[in-house]
């Protein structure tokens, strides 16, 4: 099927569409726990979305459909709205002046006529779609995050769902359509387009009362079959999910699920972000830390961490706190280090102009992205995995190249230490952008690094390794592991179903369950086989589970979350060999509300990912 602007849609299956109007027509309850119905801007349809649904449907760490996110790295947020139009001060009629930016018709207390008022007054007739896409793509960003609606509900796209949007309320060329302009530049210059949009919304009336709240629900769906039929986005990125004020935001955990599988029936190839849910870690594809940047790759799932380049989202014309290339370099470098994206965010000002030092420090970083190659240690790169992080800067891994971003080069004579997580080698050293020699000598638990000349630049100089990562033992032949399901949470009696199950990977969530057969609560599962690594190393297992699980190999008991709790990650050391089939078994136990049970691994060799069935067999 054609979309309008030429892209090939994904072929939706009618399944995946039957499924996404039942749920977005299922009766679920709402914060006040009374039945609440679900929207129909899906259609309506027969309620599938029941025992035996399992939404996920691939592992974001492996899947095609996540490859460009996992790859490209960095990317560029924009927050333009109405609010842009206040530059981030709003004078009251007292003459006082607040400020603030994007949240600044609440922090303000600007009055909603007072609002409307000045939003229509807003004209971004210098937004320029070519230049936005030339500055992201001149900084080494592969992708681009536009706030297409924020909390205060103003459209950025000429929505058919109300007059509240920068067609129908503004000063600005109703011939235009800024999200169409983005669009058109973004493909054409190989940048990928996704959407942020506010499920907290401080302008639609219906929102606050868990009574209405469906009829802004159903808007809300019709406004995201818009972008998504529209503009073919390759994100979604979802926001204001909290429980809130002023106003009161009901959004639930049970509205994610349906508005997520809603999404996914519309557009399965999509990459969404955990704040469709509720911000967890069995919400969406990946994570979101915001203004900070995680220690070490995440559990369990993907992440972004996305930052200010000063300290406002939205334009604040008196905001100059300007983070330096330097710092903004370094960040993307750590993020890139511990497998994590980085989305730096640009406000542009009321007529749609980026800042200059936006655009200046977006360059600074191009610029260093470009020199000598460097870039490699980002574009594709991740965890470093078979070292750890040293003090003097960071390492990331690309295939058998580590990159060595060193930002303490050593004095004279002296050495860089690199300390091993695991046995490998290193078959070469090279500065990247210098042609001097680098020492390299294996010392004490890992390596010593000893470059003969000096750095390349006080930003990082970055050491390529050119390194034998060990033994790996060819892919598997396995099949998957024996999965007997329990229609009691003690799994007792006779198993109601036997088969083998490929992976476990699974997120059941409130209304699904692993079979047609078994009731969306009380079942049990055990899994039993063998998981044969290709690697010799000691293993991270990892359990996302919700509500209790345990898992043994080779007989020992390595996790133990026997008691009921929320979506939560468990995680346990093993010692495996390559080539050896280790004995396992899990033991998962649903009880009521969500049901979430997916088991992955990680090694010094080998990144995060669900275990795959080509390394499970059952017994
Ligand atoms: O409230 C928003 C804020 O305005 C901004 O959009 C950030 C960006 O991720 N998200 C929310 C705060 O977490």
């Amino acid at each position: 099927m054609r979309t309008p602007h030429g892209r090939t849609r994904r072929r939706v299956t009618a399944l995946t569409l039957l499924l996404a109007s039942a749920l977005a027509a299922a009766v679920l309850p709402t914060a006040s726990a009374a039945p609440r119905p679900g929207p129909s801007a899906a259609g309506p349809g027969p309620s599938t979305a029941g025992p035996g649904t399992d939404y996920a449907t691939d592992d974001p760490f492996s899947a095609d459909r996540t490859s460009w996110f996992r790859k490209d790295r960095f990317g560029m947020f924009i927050h333009f709205g109405a609010y842009s139009n206040l530059e981030g001060e709003y004078t009251r009629p007292d003459g006082t002046v607040c400020r603030d930016a994007e949240w600044i018709q609440r922090q303000c207390d600007i009055p909603k006529d007072a609002y409307e008022k000045q939003a229509a007054t807003f004209n971004p007739a210098d937004f320029d779609a070519k230049a936005v896409v030339k500055a992201a793509k001149d900084a080494g960003m592969r992708y681009i995050v536009i706030t297409s609606k924020h909390h205060e509900g103003y459209a950025m796209w000429p929505t058919k769902v109300n007059s509240w949007n920068l067609r129908d309320h503004s000063a600005f060329d109703k011939n235009r359509d800024i999200l169409a302009e983005l669009k058109k530049a973004s493909d054409e210059a190989g940048i990928k387009l996704g959407f942020y949009y506010s499920i907290w919304d401080w302008h639609d009336p219906d929102f606050p009362d868990p009574a209405t709240f469906p009829k802004y629900e159903k808007r809300m769906y019709a406004q995201l079959k818009e972008l998504i039929d529209t503009y073919d986005p390759a994100l979604l990125w979802f926001d204001g999910e909290w429980a809130t004020d002023k106003p009161n935001n009901p959004w639930t955990a049970r509205d994610g699920e349906r508005l997520e599988a809603y999404l996914r029936g519309l557009d399965p190839g999509l990459v969404i972000n955990n704040r469709v849910g509720k911000r967890r870690v069995v919400d969406g594809d990946y994570g979101t830390p915001e203004q900070e940047i995680p220690g070490a790759p995440v559990d369990g799932q993907l992440w972004e961490s996305c930052m200010t380049l000063n300290g406002h989202w939205g334009y604040a014309r008196y905001d100059q706190d300007w983070k330096s290339g330097t710092t903004l370099v370094r960040n993307l470098l750590s993020t890139t280090s511990r497998s994590g994206n980085y989305l730096l965010n640009v406000g542009p000002d009321a007529r749609g102009r980026i800042p200059a030092p936006s655009v200046e420090r977006l360059k600074e970083m191009g610029t260093w992205l470009r020199t000598a190659g460097q870039g490699e240690a980002v574009h594709g790169a991740g965890f470093g995995g078979l070292v750890e992080e040293p003090q003097w800067g960071t390492v990331s891994r690309k295939g058998d190249k580590l990159y060595a971003a060193v930002t303490q080069w050593p004095a004279a004579g002296s050495a860089l230490h690199l300390k091993a997580r695991t046995d490998f080698t290193v078959k070469s050293a090279r500065v990247l952008g210098s042609g001097q020699r680098v020492e390299v000598t294996k010392s004490g638990d890992g390596y010593d690094l000893k470059p003969s000349g000096t750095a390349t630049n006080p930003t990082a100089t970055v050491i390529e390794l050119t390194v034998d990562p060990g033994p790996t033992a060819p892919a598997g032949r396995g099949t998957g592991l024996k999965q007997e399901i329990f229609d009691t949470p003690e799994l007792s009696g006779s198993p109601k179903v036997t088969r083998t199950d490929p992976s476990v990977n699974h997120s059941w969530k409130f209304t699904g369950s692993p079979d047609p057969d078994i009731a969306s609560d009380g079942f049990g599962i055990r899994w039993t086989g063998a998981v044969e690594p290709r690697r010799s190393e000691t293993y991270t297992l990892s359990t996302v589970s919700d509500d209790k699980v345990r898992v043994w190999i080779d007989g020992t008991l390595v996790i133990d979350a026997w008691s009921p709790h929320e979506p939560r990650i468990d995680k346990a050391q093993v010692n495996l060999k390559a080539g050896t089939r280790h004995s396992i078994r899990i033991e998962y136990a649903e009880q009521t509300g969500e049901a979430h049970m997916k088991l992955l691994w990680s090694s010094p060799g080998q990144e995060q990912q669900v275990v795959p069935r080509e390394q499970l067999y059952p017994r």
